[in-house]
């Protein structure tokens, strides 16, 4: 197992819609098994291929608390089959987006289909924290951020933010 670098804003590759899945075979296993060690490792609840750099649909999430087991839970080609009407809001932040958090509103619950990695077909009923946090991983695979769902002031201040420390990152400026 590897750990792999996150991509972060403002990189073009987050804004791709991922590719749909065809094979679930050994190399694919082996991608799943370094997010969820680079999800752990960060630490995250959640981690889609795309974050690092694999345009592909796929997300690993891990709600369990710190005081209990990992529970790594993997979705292959997932959708949302409904939603509730009822909303809930969380405070949510990105791996792709460090150190920035802004309440967002998704449906309450939802319900998802994908494959596993044994690529059977499941189902699952999402409440809570992993409703929000499924819902956010699904978006990435579609190249949409949190930030999308925040008002476009506060989204234009964070993406000027990320560009002006990539630029100083990129032109030498803080090389002694
Ligand atoms: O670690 C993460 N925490 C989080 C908190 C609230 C809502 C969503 C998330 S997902 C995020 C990891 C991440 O960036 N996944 O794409
Ligand atoms: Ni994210």
């Amino acid at each position: 197992m590897a750990q792999r670098p996150i991509i972060i804003l403002p990189d073009p590759k987050l804004r791709l819609v991922s590719a749909k899945i065809e094979r679930v075979d050994d190399p694919l296993r082996r991608l799943i098994d370094d997010m969820i060690e680079t999800m752990h490792e960060a630490p995250g609840v959640g981690l889609a291929a795309i974050q690092v750099a694999e345009p592909i649909r796929l997300l690993v999430v891990d709600v369990a608390k710190k005081e209990e087991e990992p529970d790594p839970q993997v979705f292959i080609n997932p959708e949302i089959v409904w939603s509730s009407e009822e909303r809930a809001t969380y405070e949510e932040g990105c791996l792709s987006i460090p150190e920035y958090y802004a309440e967002v509103e998704r449906p309450a619950s939802v319900r998802a289909s994908a494959l596993d990695r044994d690529g059977k077909l499941r189902e699952v009923l999402a409440e809570g924290l992993l409703a929000t946090v499924l819902q956010h991983e699904i978006d990435h695979l579609d190249g949409v951020l949190f930030i999308d769902h925040i008002s476009k002031l506060k989204r234009d201040r964070v993406i000027k933010k990320f560009q002006k420390a990539a630029k100083r990152a990129g032109d030498g400026s803080h090389v002694l």
